[in-house]
């Protein structure tokens, strides 16, 4: 089975999740479009769903294949958000932001009752880290933020280069404005101390640890698609 095919078995496994007539948040990445390609399929057999996606392109994408959308203001409280990952841990703590969307991500995934993660086996770690951690900042007071950044890293004993997102022209900005620190620290013994403490720094936006807001994660591999809870 190709990476392909392993995303698509993930995204038909979370479909047998999503319910008539469900608020529907609709997640960003790869894995997350092949979702939205099957949930497409079914609204056009007359399945009922109102979706709020998590990113401009997810929005898109949805536009032109016909699922219904609604902002998050029309639809505050969602039933259900399916979401991709870049790391899933054991406790079902997740790194995202990858595709640059974590901040819409995490208010879509808190604003639901139950969060599914879907993801291929690469993406299961025992620590969480060796994905670059992705660190939403407010364009103003980067170089500050980023100091404070490296300061509480080096208080937790964290080590490696946190380095302004890029894109192809440019500095790469977020749906929301805003710039990404890229961290690679490789391994995060205390994911949630980290957050924790991410958190406490003003020009931090959003950071791409979830923790305590995935309830299950549907991992495929090989010999098919397993549910891991947390
Ligand atoms: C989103 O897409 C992100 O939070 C994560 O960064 C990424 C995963 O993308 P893919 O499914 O393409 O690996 O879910």
């Amino acid at each position: 089975m190709d990476a392909r095919e392993m995303k698509i078995k993930a995204a038909a496994a979370a479909l047998d999740y999503v319910e008539d007539g469900m608020r529907l948040g609709i997640g960003t990445g790869s894995t997350a479009e092949e979702f939205v390609r099957l949930l497409a399929e079914k609204v056009a057999s007359g399945f009922r769903i109102e979706g709020v996606p998590t990113s401009e392109r997810t929005a898109r994408l949805c536009v032109e294949l016909g699922v219904p959308l609604k902002s998050l203001d029309e639809l505050p409280e969602l039933d259900l958000t399916i979401d991709g990952a870049d790391e899933v841990d054991g406790r079902l703590r997740l790194i995202k932001g990858g595709g640059g969307a974590l901040l819409r991500e995490k208010i879509v995934a808190c604003a639901s009752s139950r969060m599914i993660v879907i993801a291929d086996e690469t993406k299961v770690v025992d620590t969480l880290g060796a994905f670059k951690l992705p660190i939403e900042v407010n364009v103003f007071g980067l170089a500050a933020t980023r100091i404070a950044v490296e300061k509480l890293a080096a208080r937790l004993g964290l080590s490696g280069e946190i380095t302004v997102r890029a894109s192809g022209d440019g500095t790469f900005m977020t749906d929301g404005g805003h710039l990404i620190l890229d961290a690679s620290f490789g391994r995060i013994p205390d994911a949630d101390a980290l957050a924790h403490e991410l958190n406490a720094i003003p020009g931090v936006v959003e950071h791409g640890l979830f923790i305590g807001i995935a309830s299950l994660a549907i991992i495929a591999g090989a010999a098919g698609a397993r549910v891991m809870t947390a």
